[in-house]
């Protein structure tokens, strides 16, 4: 479980082009794969915050090749705020170099840092308190992928291969099921059977691209709502964050994982199943503010599986913690025993919901578009 004692912040940020003296460092507890600090400085009087990252190297391979993808994302980002008229140091993550002049740095030890500005007057949540919020957060990943789509030179790096690529997360699955390594497989039958039904869907997207029936693009890939900082004032979603999947991908990728928590009644690892849920009128609010970015690129082989991606992103999300159980839990971090047990279980229960709702969730789309 994750109980790593508190790595030396004093001594990482040191290394980085920061002005002023340190102070203080606490963990942010949220994300299940880096691990994620804040740091007080105290420069010129005032106090300045900012975001280290751990980056987690085992996951990301190729740390050097995700930090060249967030520098020519976050740079061209700042082109356009900039020539937009809006302020690029809140509307998009600034990497704060190192003293050598790199993007991240790495350490004797062989773990990899990198810091970030910590942006004020904004907040990300990781429960939906306010529907305005969803509507907000999913308009800033429709307006990231619109910008994105202009990204000029060469393809970005797959920072992780297949990454959404629904049946090969299905056939790791069965893997693991077979070997069985950590004796669980027994214990989670109708987990596991809820799976192997869905074995067809799992193809559906994956076809589609490699077909050429649904574009490429350039997509974030991890469009939990908390991904997405809320002005504190404004209610606006300001900035998209956790750039480090962005790379290229379907829309409908993007769209259908934010659907997990965007349209969840409950925390992703509520226990208590009474109260997880797939709820029709946050998918509404979603696909609304989607759409107001969005409509004007999509071509109809995407927007005609939008309400399917939502339940498809949200099986393959329950496949990959249920895969991690079955493993021993070797990828996703957790806070208690059977913690991605309960995490599948919650995705499980969305994915039914939504089978249930696919019509009601497409008229929504179509009335959106
Ligand atoms: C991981 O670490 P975090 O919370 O940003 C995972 C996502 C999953 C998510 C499930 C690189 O994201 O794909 O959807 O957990 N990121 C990676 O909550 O695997
Ligand atoms: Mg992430």
């Amino acid at each position: 479980m994750d109980k790593k004692p508190l790595p030396e912040l004093d001594r990482i940020c040191a290394a980085f082009d920061c002005a002023g003296t340190w102070i203080s460092s606490c963990p942010i507890p949220s994300g299940h794969i880096n691990d994620t600090y804040c740091s007080e400085f105290a420069a010129s009087g005032r106090r300045v915050k900012y975001v280290n990252q751990r980056i987690n190297h085992l996951v990301f391979r190729e740390p050097e090749q995700l930090m060249e993808n967030i520098g020519r994302v976050t740079r061209f980002a700042r082109e356009q705020i900039t020539a937009a008229g809006g302020d690029p140091d809140r509307e998009t993550l600034t990497i704060v170099p190192t003293r050598d002049g790199e993007s991240f740095l790495r350490t004797s030890e062989g773990t990899y840092w990198r810091m970030f500005r910590y942006i004020d007057g904004a907040r990300t949540y990781d429960r939906v308190e306010d529907l305005r919020h969803v509507y907000a957060a999913s308009k800033a990943f429709g307006n990231f992928q619109k910008m994105l789509a202009r990204l000029p030179g060469e393809r970005l790096h797959e920072t992780i291969p297949n990454f959404h690529h629904t049946r090969k997360r299905f056939e790791a699955f069965r893997d693991a099921l077979e070997h069985d390594p950590a004796g669980r497989a027994s214990g989670v039958r109708p987990e596991i059977d809820f799976v192997l039904a869905r074995e067809k869907d799992t193809g559906v997207v994956v076809d589609g691209l490699a077909a050429g029936r649904i574009p490429e693009r350039v997509t974030h890939n991890d469009t939990k709502l908390n991904n997405v900082m809320i002005d504190d004032r404004t209610g606006e979603g300001i900035c998209v964050i956790d750039l480090d999947t962005v790379m290229p991908g379907s829309v409908l990728y993007d769209f259908g994982d934010s659907v997990r928590l965007g349209a969840a009644t409950a925390a992703e690892d509520e226990r208590d199943l009474a109260k997880v849920g797939f709820d029709i009128g946050m998918f509404d609010r979603l696909a609304a503010g989607y759409l107001d970015a969005a409509r004007d690129f999509l071509v109809p082989a995407e927007t005609d599986l939008l309400a399917f991606s939502a339940k498809l992103l949200t099986l393959e999300c329950g496949i990959r913690f249920l895969t991690d159980h079955l493993k021993g839990d070797v990828y996703f971090k957790i806070h208690r025993p059977g913690h991605n047990l309960d995490r599948a279980r919650t995705q499980f229960k969305m994915v039914a919901e939504m089978e249930r709702q696919l019509d009601a969730m497409d008229a929504v789309v179509r009335k959106s578009l």
